[in-house]
């Protein structure tokens, strides 16, 4: 079986996300959505909440796995859960030049490969702390996140916990 993995926050999850989500679905037998909790970082939503957006908006999807995967490396994470492949969206240059060095990495230490989807031209503009900040600010951001998504947004955010 040819597994592969979507890492991120997921704070929250948006509809730039699932359109790569989807699309590695197509590719692979299954895609484990795998969503992060670094500690150093400040999330809007707890990562209960994080999970349930993501299971909420995939659960229609085959073959989609949503789980977390904690504050250790991804590299060893992929190595225990038999993932083949990392894949990633690219907004820009400047994503590629921050995935990039992160890919070797990943690869070296585990022998893991990072496969690059370009992000759909309509979400590219589009990332989760972009959205957190014109929902906060009173714009409007439903075309842009599923609508349990947008219901959180418009309630606030849960985190710690
Ligand atoms: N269109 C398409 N794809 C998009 C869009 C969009 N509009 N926005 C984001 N994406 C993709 C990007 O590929 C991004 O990587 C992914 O979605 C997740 O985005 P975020 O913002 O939710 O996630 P990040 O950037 O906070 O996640 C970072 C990781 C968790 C992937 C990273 O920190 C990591 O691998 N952590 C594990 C610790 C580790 O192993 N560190 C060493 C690395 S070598």
């Amino acid at each position: 079986m040819r597994r592969a993995v979507c890492p991120g926050s997921f704070d929250p999850i948006h509809n730039g996300h699932l359109e790569v989500i989807a699309r590695a679905a197509g590719l692979f037998d299954e895609v484990i959505v795998a969503v992060s909790t670094n500690y150093a970082k400040k999330y809007m939503f707890s990562l209960g909440d994080r999970l349930d957006m993501a299971r909420e908006t995939l659960a229609s999807l085959k073959g989609i796995v949503v789980e977390p995967v904690g504050d250790g490396l991804l590299a060893e994470y992929c190595r225990h859960r038999g993932v083949s492949a990392i894949v990633k969206g690219l907004r820009s240059s400047s994503d590629f030049d921050y995935e990039l060095p992160m890919a070797t990495m990943n690869r070296q230490l585990s022998g893991v490969e990072t496969v690059f989807l370009p992000a759909e031209a309509h979400y590219l503009h589009l990332s989760s702390t972009l959205i957190k900040e014109v929902a906060g600010l009173g714009g409007s951001v439903s075309d842009y996140v599923p609508r349990s998504v947008h219901k959180r947004l418009l309630a606030g955010g849960s985190a710690p916990g």
